[in-house]
């Protein structure tokens, strides 16, 4: 397993590792590659899982059932600035009232900057939409006993899937090469995990295929093209933009 030499510098001085993960993409947003690695070298894991206010209660249980059978978890959302309290909770509970060493790691885009920022109180860390924002690497103290490592967000992806790095926020609406194959990608989440969303924000009937929704979204909110052709390519770049906004919960 190659690791990156900027995240394997920050696991190397920790005690205790915070693997930020998307709470709607807990699988592909994980790497358990690197999990072992640590088991291996004895550090301390806790999965952070964010962004809970962009998933239904329900979903958020059932992640709970399945992580926590292995894993120390904490739930969190930096937006609504919930979890810091339970994540220090976790962390004391790991180390006691030792020294520590606490690092972040995760892929772009998880929320890492973010969570740091919540932990210290105020702004500390830049944050941004786009991957790859932070570039140096930062110390900050937690309390007394615990230090905080900010690492840059670069557990880099293998994929290439395009749609999953746009709903993840990695390509940016405007550079993503097919807009509709991610919006339909978007409309079939939703229409599978929260019809009713679908229903009320863009008032249409999740009874029609995900294209033709795309259609009848186009059409409601008047994206047309000179001609008076439907812009499904214009309404899509919006719908991503609300995913990646965090106006849209599945
Ligand atoms: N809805 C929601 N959005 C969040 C949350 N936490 C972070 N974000 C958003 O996710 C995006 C990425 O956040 P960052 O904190 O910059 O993420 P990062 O992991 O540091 O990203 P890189 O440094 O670019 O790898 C930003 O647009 C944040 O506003 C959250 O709890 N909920
Ligand atoms: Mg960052």
């Amino acid at each position: 397993m190659k690791i990156e030499p900027r995240v394997f510098r920050a696991i190397r001085k920790a005690d205790v590792v915070l693997e930020v993960i998307d709470a709607r993409f807990p699988e592909e947003t994980r790497s358990k590659g690197i999990e072992r690695v640590l088991g291996k070298l004895g550090k301390k894991l806790i999965i952070v899982a964010n962004k809970i206010d962009l998933i239904s209660k329900k979903k958020r249980k059932k992640l709970e059932r399945d992580l926590k059978k292995k894993n120390n978890v904490v739930f969190i959302s930096t937006k609504k600035r919930f979890g810091s309290a339970l994540l220090r909770k976790e962390v004391k509970r790991l180390v006691g009232d030792k020294k520590a060493t606490v690092s972040v790691i995760g892929f772009p885009n998880t929320g890492k900057s973010s969570l740091i920022n919540m932990l210290r109180g105020k702004k500390v860390a830049r944050t941004s939409s786009i991957a790859g924002f932070t570039r140096g690497e930062q110390w900050i103290k937690l309390d007394r006993n615990i230090r905080l490592i900010d690492t840059p967000g670069n557990i880099p992806f293998k994929t290439q899937n395009y749609v999953f790095l746009a709903l993840i926020g990695a390509i940016n609406p405007e550079e993503v090469n097919d807009p509709v194959r991610v919006a339909l990608e978007i409309i079939d989440r939703l229409k599978k995990e929260n019809p009713l969303f679908l229903e009320r924000e863009f008032d249409v009937s999740t009874e029609m295929s995900e294209y033709n929704i795309l259609e009848e979204i186009t059409k409601k909110r008047g994206k047309l093209l000179r001609g008076g052709e439907l812009n499904i390519e214009e309404m899509s770049r919006i719908i991503i933009r609300k995913w990646q906004g965090g106006e849209i919960i599945t």
